[in-house]
């Protein structure tokens, strides 16, 4: 049984981890870049190592660093949380090398899912419906040509090694077509070392839907439904919720038993992700499988009753899944809205800085993850994500004002935030009904973003507030006296002075 864990993450992840841990009194290792020293997650585990410098190729992306951490601390699992080395085959693989087990699915599956084409080959084999396209690298322009007819326009030309919407290109006629492709492989070679690229039909507003799953090592695959993440923003999510508006009792059993088939088509152990987008009149593609836990999966926890980093860690134990399909339920809604210190009237500019104030919202039916506390100063290398806001309800409407009250109580000075952009959206008419796309940012930008007539008067009145502004994070900010929970002083000093460098 896993007595101890390293977490190669940081940030709100690292902490969330981190409870479940505590929760199931299993030790916590914590490793920290040079810019995270005073981080909250080196604050909350039990032992903590430096693993190099601040940029995080050389520290949260370096696998020989992490795995000395993991060995000195006699750690016997590794949780990667989301982003850095998640999904990463070989650092999966290294793992279970030195013995030491790696809490999500093995290289195998990694590698399928990770490269595009395979996984839609695999799909295509498992009865998971894939958009129309190609089934092969293409690298013959004859055979684009020929796909293209067949399918008809638009299309997108999409990287193999990409997903999450790198490397992708909308084609709208033939004559953009074999400039476009030329293009796009030329640009994954460069992007991802690899040039494959693949045709898929243009879905027009499509929806976003994606399945959670868990499988464990025994071959029992459930899934724990939906989650709709159509409001993007250059495709990174800023609202998620379950259940999706847009689902019917059938579709959700139907997309559900595929998402198990993809999992099952893998071999997958653990909690992973397939991702759907779905069209208006309810035709589902799959689009590709993240082989990690994600971003959005509290609105399924909180919905589901299950902690999923419980189940991973119960998993990784090699115990069978303690439920059946049929044991499992939605109840009520649940809505997560993403934090960032970032301007949204300022084309979201990253606003890195020091916290001078926090009041996090608390009451009946919120959740909070975050990791920033008063007086911690948020590093430039990173994500600038903050946390993460989710409130539950009954019903929908009910989740909806619960959001809005959290929102409104949330008080944070020091750093902008996408605050005021988040309750613009929970204002917007086609998000209150529920009936939005993918395309929801762009078509409400008028109402979601300030545009800023700004005449002489303005621009001194802006001076003035950014000097001002300047002149407060000058005031010397005292950090904070920490006696118990959090971490000590003494901690922090011991991390400063006496770095275990590896
Ligand atoms: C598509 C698509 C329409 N048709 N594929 C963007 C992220 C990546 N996971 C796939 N993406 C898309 N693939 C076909 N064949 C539209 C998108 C897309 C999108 C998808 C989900 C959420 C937001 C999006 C925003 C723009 C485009």
């Amino acid at each position: 049984m896993i007595k101890k864990i390293l977490v190669a993450n940081r940030g709100e992840i690292a902490v969330r981890v981190m409870r479940s841990c505590r929760e199931l009194g299993i030790g916590t290792v914590a490793v920290f870049s040079d810019a995270d020293r005073t981080a909250m997650h080196v604050r909350y585990a039990d032992e903590a190592y430096n693993i190099g410098p601040a940029p995080s190729r050389e520290s949260y992306l370096n696998i020989d660093n992490i795995i000395g951490a993991a060995k000195k601390s006699g750690a016997d699992a590794i949780h990667p949380g989301y982003g850095f080395l998640s999904e990463n085959a070989a650092f999966s693989r290294r793992c279970s090398e030195v013995g030491i087990k790696f809490i999500g699915p093995d290289a195998y599956a990694i590698t399928t899912m990770g490269d595009k084409i395979t996984a839609r080959q695999t799909m295509i084999r498992s009865g998971v419906p894939v958009v129309p396209g190609t089934t092969e690298k293409l690298t013959d322009e004859k055979k684009a040509v020929e796909v293209v007819n067949e399918i008809g326009f638009p299309i997108m030309i999409k990287a193999s090694g990409g997903g999450g919407g790198k490397g992708m290109r909308l084609v709208r006629s033939m004559e953009d077509l074999l400039p476009m492709l030329r293009m796009a492989r030329s640009e994954a070679m460069n992007a991802f070392g690899d040039d494959a690229v693949y045709i898929e039909k243009y879905i027009e507003s499509p929806h976003h839907i994606e399945f959670q799953i868990l499988a464990d090592q025994h071959g029992n695959v459930v899934h724990l439904f939906e989650r709709e993440c159509s409001i993007q923003r250059r495709h990174q999510k800023v609202i998620e919720e379950t259940p999706s508006p847009l689902m019917n009792p059938e579709l959700r059993n139907e997309m559900g038993e595929k998402a198990v088939a993809a999992a099952k088509a893998v071999n997958y152990e653990g909690a992973g992700t397939i991702e759907f987008i779905v069209s208006d009149n309810l035709n589902y593609y799959f689009l590709e499988m993240n082989t990690r836990l994600q971003v959005e999966h509290p609105v399924t926890e909180r919905v589901v009753g299950v902690d999923l980093v419980k189940e991973q860690i119960n998993i990784a134990n090699g115990l069978a899944l303690s439920f059946k399909q049929e044991d499992l339920k939605q109840h009520g809604h649940a809505i997560q809205c993403r934090i960032y210190a970032e301007d949204p009237d300022n084309n979201f500019m990253p606003n890195p800085g020091i916290i001078k104030h926090i009041t996090e919202p608390l009451g009946l039916g919120v959740r909070y993850d975050g990791y920033v506390y008063e007086g911690y100063e948020i590093p430039m290398y990173y994500d600038p994500m903050i946390c993460k806001l989710i409130t539950w309800g009954q019903t929908r409407p009910e989740a909806i004002a619960r959001m809005r009250r959290a929102l409104y109580e949330y008080k944070i000075t020091g750093v902008i935030t996408s605050i005021k952009f988040l309750e613009r959206i929970m204002d917007i008419p086609s998000f209150i009904a529920g009936k939005y796309t993918t395309h929801f940012i762009e078509e409400n930008s008028e109402k979601l973003l300030l545009k800023k007539k700004c005449g002489t008067e303005c621009e001194d009145m802006a001076f003035i507030a950014a000097f001002v502004n300047y002149m407060d994070k000058l005031e010397k900010i005292q950090p904070p006296k920490y006696t118990d929970a959090l971490g000590s002083n003494w901690k922090d000093f011991g991390r400063k002075r006496n770095v275990l460098r590896l």
